[in-house]
């Protein structure tokens, strides 16, 4: 199966594919053309052992009693692959093992720092494009990643345990400011209380906390409720998106051209900049979302009068806007594409990236990073 083929049967919610598909994005491929931004993508965190894979486990079996698809990313540490966490999680959500609105896919650190998120991101991504509504990330709990982890969710459910000593203490500043939801689970140890008053010294009433027993499916309904109506931070995982952010074309003189455009054409105001750089003077002219770059330049070093001896005025760039401009020079790189420079950061603090005319189709293109 050849990857736009596997994608189509993605989009079907083919179940071998995405499964197929979960080794590929595991193994450092990505799938470009999987449609997405509609799973709802909660994030559940909390130090080992607080219950984060028995309460998966019991808001799989809420969540489909609506009828509603859950997929679930569940991060392990690597150390414990071979005993423990790994097996443990899988007989933790086995009874839904026959169910094929549910899908479960556990993943091994492998104790790489850093190398966590673009995986997890990628998985959701999967999840989200073969139609499941809900996907739940279940993270590690440990080390760094854990907040970027997090933050890739709509919303961060932290859990916490009671009758731990100085819980709150030992919990990472980061994750307190990521959590949306806290739930004191376990709420059937002695402690609850206690920990719910410590929580709430931390949050003044801002965030809820609601308390849960996840071994017996006890709270999980209100939990449920209570996510579903918590306001969603912007969609880490969304689909790329990609807009014309502006045409760059090359003049011989500046004022002539924008005779044209501002006066003949009768468009409006023009920004004027020179950027000494690149040996140019501008006019930025805005079309409608987009915008008309009028180049001209400096003295005859510049790139554009080289351009304009070479090929004559006209089209010089493309420019599209991208959210994730990281992922995309990625993949440009990695099929093969020629890309002119590392990321750097250009006028008005966008971060850029040239793509040769030979890559593109015969025009140089420049990809923009669009500001969050
Ligand atoms: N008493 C009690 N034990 C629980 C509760 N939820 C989970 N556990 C137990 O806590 C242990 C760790 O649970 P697990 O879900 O693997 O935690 P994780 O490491 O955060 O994924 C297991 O033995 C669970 O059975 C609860 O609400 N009450
Ligand atoms: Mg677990």
């Amino acid at each position: 199966m050849n990857p736009s083929e596997l994608v189509a049967k993605i989009l079907e919610g083919d179940r071998r594919a995405v499964a197929r598909a979960c080794s590929l994005v595991e193994a450092g491929q990505s799938l470009p053309g999987l449609d997405g931004g509609h799973a709802f993508v909660v994030g559940v965190t909390g130090p080992p052992g607080a219950g984060k894979s028995t309460f998966t486990d019991a808001l799989i079996a809420e969540v489909r009693r609506e009828g509603l698809k859950v997929a679930v990313v569940a991060v392990d540490p690597s150390s414990m692959k071979t005993g423990g966490a790994l097996l443990g999680d899988r007989i933790r959500m086995q009874r839904h093992h026959e169910d094929t609105g549910v899908f479960i896919r556990s993943m091994a650190t492998r104790g790489a720092m850093g190398g966590l998120a673009p995986t997890t991101r990628g998985l959701v991504k999967v999840f989200d494009a073969a139609g499941f509504d809900v996907v739940i990330v279940e993270t590690v709990g440990v080390g760094q990643d854990e907040i970027e982890v997090a933050r890739m969710a709509h919303v961060v459910t932290l859990l916490l345990v009671p009758g731990q000593g100085d819980e709150i203490q030992a919990i990472k500043a980061g994750i307190m400011e990521i959590a949306d939801l806290f739930v004191i689970n376990k709420s059937d140890l002695a402690g609850a209380e206690k920990l719910y008053r410590e929580i709430e010294a931390e949050v003044h009433g801002e965030k809820p906390i609601l308390k849960a027993v996840a071994s017996a499916g006890t709270g999980i309904a209100e939990l449920w409720s209570c996510l579903k109506g918590l306001p969603r931070r912007e969609a880490v995982v969304e689909a790329e998106r990609f807009a014309i952010d502006h045409l760059g074309v090359a003049v011989q003189n500046i004022d002539e051209a924008l005779g044209f455009y501002q006066g003949a054409l009768g468009m409006g105001h023009a920004t004027r900049e020179t950027v000494e750089g690149e040996k140019v003077h501008v006019a930025m002219l805005q079309a409608g979302e987009s915008r008309i770059e009028l180049l001209e330049a400096m003295d005859e070093t510049s790139t554009i009068a080289k351009f304009i001896a070479k090929r004559g005025p006209g089209i010089h760039h493309v420019a599209m806007r991208v959210r994730d401009l990281g992922a995309v020079v990625e993949r440009i790189v990695r099929e093969g594409g020629r890309v002119l420079n590392e990321p750097k950061i250009g006028a008005g603090g966008h971060k850029y990236v040239f793509v040769h005319p030979a890559t593109t189709g015969g025009v140089l293109l420049e990809l923009i990073e669009e500001h969050s």
